[in-house]
């Protein structure tokens, strides 16, 4: 039964959804012709020409790869290439994790970051025996994305002050006495490092403190990590606080990507890790993993996890990595310097610009107004995101001056 009207009008009903927030403006950097655009968007890192960075690491375990007789081009099974998911949890919780020798870990391979906080989210939904209607909290503010991911699987997303504007740092104070003020058993969000967008992470110390309410409160840590080895430049030292976490027993998940640390952006490779009580909860939990896996994706993409896989399991290679990142984690630190000092010794702009060099990992939150960070956008063809978001892997030494003067002359209201 043809019928022209009805055919007309199916899907009528869809309203039109506004452009990503971030990827709306990696395209109109793209399509913007003058000669002096920046990028300072998208979270990717981009060395001192503005190129993307291929990492001299990844290009030969992607030549061991192919030159490898035995690869085939099989499925991987549902939960992804066990050589990566094992070797991908020791990153994030350590070499000599107690959760690992206890056999109390439970991992997935994902698609990217994006993927872990998605299925990860979707188990809780499933089987976490919420105090109440299905809430997370978030850190206000948190990767824009977080909201729609949890909103996707039915779990309504709040958010705990995280984010003092007058200081442009953290609201310590505010964040625990909200933790504490959460019914028992809360599921919170946390980033695990370089805190997205805002730069700001907690103190060791402070960790300690918080980690103090999850036990008291029996709240449930949702960790993301998607900067490893950016907020330092130090894989282990930006795991600390998870692996504190865990070896407080504080009951856990992890979203991990590989996306920035090892420039694997567009392959997708990340991983899901549930930490459970005993070897025999862990059983059962993978056991549902791999169902609700298998219903979404059947099994996870092979090239970036092999690439991976021989990254981390090779010491050659994995020495090598750590080089990588330090190279990138390095670079950023300069631009914050360099960025720093021009605004405070030459320029001179109005306002304290401590936090530029005191935030860390690949994102600095310059505390400007949306309005000023419109008119950087739409009169000095600098792109970053509304909230005052920058990039810092999108600064090098040939725009650096060009950024500096264009937030002078906002803050001063002269763009
Ligand atoms: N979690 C956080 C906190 C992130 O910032 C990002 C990426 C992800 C997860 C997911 O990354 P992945 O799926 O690529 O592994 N955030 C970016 C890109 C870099 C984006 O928005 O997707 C950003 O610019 O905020």
């Amino acid at each position: 039964m043809s019928n022209g009207t009805i055919h007309a009008e199916t899907w009528s009903q869809v309203p039109l959804a506004p452009p990503d927030s971030i990827f709306k403006l990696s395209a109109a950097y793209k399509d913007d012709t003058f000669p002096n655009k920046v990028n300072l968007g998208v979270g990717a890192y981009r060395d001192d020409d503005n190129k993307p960075w291929v990492l001299p690491v990844v290009k030969k375990a992607t030549k061991i790869l192919l030159e490898d007789p035995n690869l085939d081009h099989e499925y991987l099974p549902i939960t992804g290439l066990p050589s990566y998911t094992t070797a991908a949890a020791k990153l994030i919780l350590g070499e000599d994790s107690p959760a690992i020798a206890s056999g109390r870990v439970s991992s997935a391979q994902t698609i990217s970051g994006t993927g872990a906080n998605h299925l990860g989210a979707l188990f809780l939904s499933r089987f976490y025996q919420f105090n109440g209607d299905k809430k997370v909290y978030l850190s206000d503010p948190t990767w824009v994305n977080h909201f729609a991911i949890f909103r996707n699987v039915g779990i309504d997303p709040l958010t705990y002050p995280y984010y003092d504007p007058k200081t442009i740092g953290l609201a310590f104070g505010a964040f625990l006495d909200t933790l504490k003020s959460l019914p028992e058993r809360s599921a919170v969000l946390l980033h695990a490092c370089a805190h997205n967008p805002t730069g700001v992470d907690p103190s060791r110390e402070q960790w300690g403190q918080i980690c103090d309410v999850f036990l008291a409160k029996g709240h449930y840590a949702f960790f993301d990590c998607a900067y490893q080895g950016f907020a330092s430049g130090d894989l282990d030292n930006d795991a600390w606080a998870v692996r504190e976490f865990v070896r407080r027993e504080v009951p856990l998940l992890v979203c991990q990507s590989f996306a920035k640390n090892a420039g694997l952006y567009g392959e997708r490779v990340g991983a899901l890790h549930i930490v459970a009580p005993t070897v025999e909860t862990a059983g059962r939990v993978k056991s549902q993993l791999s169902v609700l896996t298998r219903s979404e994706i059947s099994n996870p993409p092979a090239y970036g996890a092999r690439i991976v896989s021989l990254i981390l399991n090779n010491p050659e290679l994995f020495d090598e990595w750590k080089r990588d990142i330090k190279t990138m984690a390095g670079r950023i630190i300069q631009m914050r310097k360099e960025l720093y000092k021009l605004l405070t010794e030459e320029l001179k702009t109005p306002g304290n610009w401590d936090h530029i060099i005191n935030q860390i990992g690949m994102f600095s939150f310059t505390g400007i107004s949306p309005d000023q960070s419109q008119a950087l956008v739409e009169k000095a063809h600098v792109y970053l995101t509304q909230n005052g978001r920058i990039s810092m892997a999108g600064l090098n030494s040939h725009n650096v001056r060009y950024f500096a003067e264009s937030l002078d002359r906002a803050v001063r209201g002269d763009l």
